[in-house]
């Protein structure tokens, strides 16, 4: 039986012990061949890590962690269906959905996965392609213009984020709006955006049951019906996308017009998947299927290369050697590519859920630190906010800039200003400006400790050529094995969610007293006082 204990660190101990020896500025200085030896490529994208507190010695080390925990063999478990998330007693196959190889097949308990993935990705490309040419017509005869998404969590922030990543990609005629939130603001201001003969509502939910979810969908049924003046409308205007079919049927959506996954496709993991269906319809099944090739690259690079190339290894590396080697806390993703503005919460999600846990495999509570917290804003903005603090705060935020070397929206000098800001950064924020470099530029010795900056502070390089289907479904794929990495060496389950779960049964239990006729409220003193004042001031 594992115990936290038995997590073998001292490979670890050992990684730091030379990460202490030299900062990143003496690192550069004692090997002129740094930057290209801490560089690898896979699926499009660089990663320099060469301004990180490591040395080939840490790098080793680290290696040799994630050795200790059988990260190889658990990373074939993934690949091959083993239900590696054992507390809901399921298999973790995000991968089969863009497994493009045509030969491919993917085995869970004994059945081939990949005809169902290839026959629901077949038919949302041709619900994809009637939407588009506009032989799918609303119930007065007219073509879809509006596309609503419905869902929230995972059913929402990767659709949400990839159409904005994809606009250059998008069908600009065809307009998406993404309600997630109960609060009725959202689903109101979207209604006021668009004209019920000309909309298609996506109802995506894994479990078709979320409060939220089904509440605006209700809701938006109701709105449909009210201003089409029949019933019959539904079918022309909802689709679903979910696991739950019987569930689907009882909204009143034609199963004919349901878009299935399984149980094995986790919900923040769940974008290519029917998930995906409102990204299909913006930017149509070639783009989408593009998409697919670029995880599949990213997945095979995973999957085949050695660790010590293996761009998602060597970024969950790292990031256990700021969180657990230096006491990190968090850690931020700077992307430099305005359409890569909601990659950050996207993220967030996809960490902090899964590796968000403090209790081992075995179920015993752990020692050490896991999932970190995740944020990030896109540059430059960020550096008006809060890189202050990254520079010279008194915590360690390690950080990866991403950027994209050609824009798609060329305007004079723009993107040569946006691309120096951030190769400027890491440069500053690995180097730092000394004492003496500041009085050689004329600072006034009284100012000086307020311009020095420390530098040694640790980032990631991340570049691609262009932001494309295909980059941006790799950059996705790279994220999510570096989460991956890490749930393994920390001895977690990275694929449940009970503190999700908690949420959705609590807002239930709390729900019947805002709405009962003044029941005895048996919450704690200070719950109980906010529910009365909600009661008290809407007439309760
Ligand atoms: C994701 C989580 C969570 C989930 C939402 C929506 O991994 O489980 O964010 O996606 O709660 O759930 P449904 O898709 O079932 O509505």
């Amino acid at each position: 039986m594992s115990t936290p204990s038995n997590i073998k660190w001292a490979p670890l101990d050992e990684a730091m012990v030379e990460s202490t020896k030299y900062t990143i500025k003496e690192l550069f200085a004692r090997d002129p061949e740094r930057a290209g030896k801490f560089t690898v490529e896979a699926a499009g994208w660089m990663l320099d890590y060469s301004k990180n507190r490591v040395s080939r010695a840490v790098m080793r080390n680290l290696i040799k962690l994630a050795e200790d925990a059988y990260l190889k063999p658990e990373i074939e478990r993934m690949f091959t269906g083993s239900k590696i998330n054992v507390t809901e007693s399921r298999a973790v196959l995000h991968t089969a959905l863009r497994n493009v190889d045509p030969k491919a097949k993917v085995m869970v308990e004994g059945k081939d996965v990949m005809p169902d993935v290839r026959a629901v990705l077949a038919k949302m490309g041709d619900f994809t392609d009637s939407v588009r040419k506009g032989t799918w017509k609303g119930y007065t005869g007219k073509k879809i213009k509006y596309i609503v998404n419905i869902g929230i969590g995972g059913s929402d922030l990767g659709p949400v984020m990839a159409n904005i990543a994809l606009t250059p990609y998008t069908k600009r005629n065809l307009k998406f709006h993404f309600v997630s939130n109960v609060d009725s603001t959202h689903l109101a201001e979207t209604l006021r955006q668009v004209k019920a003969a000309e909309t298609l509502f996506i109802v995506a939910s894994k479990t078709f049951t979320t409060q939220e979810t089904m509440s605006n969908a209700e809701a938006a049924r109701d709105w449909l019906v009210k201003e089409l003046g029949s019933a019959d409308a539904v079918a022309k205007h909802f689709v679903a996308v979910s696991t739950a079919e019987k569930e689907v049927a009882a909204f009143g959506i034609d199963t004919n017009n349901m878009f299935g996954f399984w149980d094995w496709v986790g919900g923040r993991y769940s974008l290519p998947s029917a998930i995906g269906l409102s990204l299909m319809l913006a930017i149509g099944r070639v783009n989408y299927k593009k998409m697919l090739k670029g995880y599949y690259k990213m997945d095979r690079h995973f999957r085949t290369a050695p660790f010590e190339k293996n761009m998602p290894v060597i970024l969950a590396l790292l990031g256990i050697l700021y969180s657990n080697g230096y006491g990190a806390e968090s850690y931020c993703v700077l992307p430099y590519d305005q359409y890569l503005s909601r990659f950050p919460a996207y993220l967030q999600q996809m960490d902090m859920e899964s590796n968000g846990k403090s209790v081992d495999k075995d179920g015993n509570p752990v020692d050490y630190a896991t999932g970190p917290i995740e944020w990030g804003e896109p540059g430059t903005n960020g550096q008006h906010a809060f890189y202050q603090l990254i520079h010279q705060g008194t915590r360690l935020i390690p950080c990866d800039f991403i950027g994209c070397c050609k824009t798609h929206n060329p305007i004079s000098d723009l993107h040569d200003k946006l691309m120096a800001n951030l190769f400027a950064q890491t440069e500053a924020l690995a180097f730092g400006k000394t004492a003496d470099e500041c009085r050689a530029e004329g600072v006034p010795e009284k100012l000086v400790p307020f311009k020095t900056f420390e530098g040694n502070k640790p980032t990631n390089t991340l570049l691609c050529d262009e932001l494309n289907p295909e980059t941006f479904g790799a950059l996705v794929a790279l994220y999510e094995h570096k989460v991956f990495v890490q749930g393994v060496i920390w001895n977690i389950y990275s694929y449940d969610q009970w503190g999700v779960q908690l949420g959705k049964v609590l807002a239930k239990g709390v729900l019947s007293d805002l709405t009962a006729a003044r029941p005895a409220l048996n919450h704690d003193p200070s719950t109980n006082q906010l529910i009365e004042r909600y009661r008290k001031v809407i007439g309760r």
